[in-house]
């Protein structure tokens, strides 16, 4: 028995939702509501102690961190794998798990705040948006959050996550010169490719992925073929909503010109 503790466009879980499809599994969903502070109920912070989505309950037993959740699950179930079996090409897979877990997913946050969370905690009672941040127990996130709630796009963690993605963007490129495409380690289809898959898709939908990969055509082409993989398909755009999209695209074309001008700042740090 399966149980996945999701949120509604939660990019993290949309990493799960591709790996369970990928292996047609099915499971319950529990909805954790992040706007109504669900994640920080005492019974879900003994599945998850960080109060996070998502957490995967396999047989009584909780699996926090979306990564980890992913390898659990190609492991268990290994029809189609996803996983090399090759050390090296395992090790290669690792360090975009690692992407993601160490830069990525921050900065896909710090871009999709600075764009509309932002204006939706502008428009909370006061009380309610002190409430969210001190609820956020650990201090540098909470530094984060706060800086680019002050600061949207001028936030220097902004400045970062575009920075990052700059070298997200270069990863990407140059795993898919070195191992020939069409996916990231070559032929398999992998984690590597799930972890990936989500992140820009929400930039896609933020309208500001252009920035980093109209001058990469591998990139572009891999994107191409990832976002029309059936299980990416399914588990992202089709779980969205009409609304939902277009609030995504509304809110990132109006920090686009910023972001580009502060990638174009970024490359001027950048040793060529
Ligand atoms: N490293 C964790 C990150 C999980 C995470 O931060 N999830 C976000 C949603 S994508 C969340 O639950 N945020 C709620 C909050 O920060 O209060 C993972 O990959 O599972």
């Amino acid at each position: 028995m399966l149980t996945l503790y999701t949120f509604h466009n939660s990019i993290c879980t949309q990493k799960v939702f591709m790996t369970l499809a990928e292996k047609d599994l099915s499971y319950d969903e529990h909805l954790i509501n992040l706007f109504a502070a669900e994640q920080y109920d005492p019974e879900y912070l003994k599945l998850n102690p960080k109060g996070v989505v998502p957490t995967l309950v396999h047989d009584g037993r909780a699996i926090p961190e979306s990564s980890l959740i992913c390898e659990y699950v190609d492991e268990m179930w290994p029809n189609s794998p996803l996983i090399p079996d090759d050390a090296f090409l395992k090790s290669r897979m690792r360090q975009f798990s690692k992407l993601v877990d160490e830069t990525i997913f921050e900065a896909t946050r710090e871009l999709s705040f600075s764009a509309m969370f932002r204006e939706k905690m502008k428009n909370m009672p006061a009380e309610k948006r002190e409430t969210r941040f001190t609820n956020v127990g650990d201090p540098n996130k909470r530094a984060r959050l706060m800086s680019t709630y002050e600061l949207g796009v001028e936030s220097p963690y902004v400045f970062q996550a575009i920075g990052n993605w700059e070298k997200a963007f270069k990863a990407l490129d140059a795993s898919l010169k070195e191992f020939g495409g069409p996916w990231l380690l070559g032929d398999m289809f992998t984690l590597a490719d799930i972890n990936m898959i989500p992140y820009l898709w929400r930039i896609e939908y933020l309208n500001l992925i252009d920035i980093w990969m109209d001058d990469r055509p591998q990139v572009a082409a891999w994107w191409e073929r990832a976002k029309a993989r059936p299980s990416a398909v399914t588990c992202i755009p089709d779980r969205l909503n009409a609304d939902d999209i277009a609030n995504m695209g509304e809110s990132g074309t109006k920090i686009r010109d910023a972001v580009a001008a502060k990638r174009a700042e970024y490359l001027e740090t950048v040793p060529h």
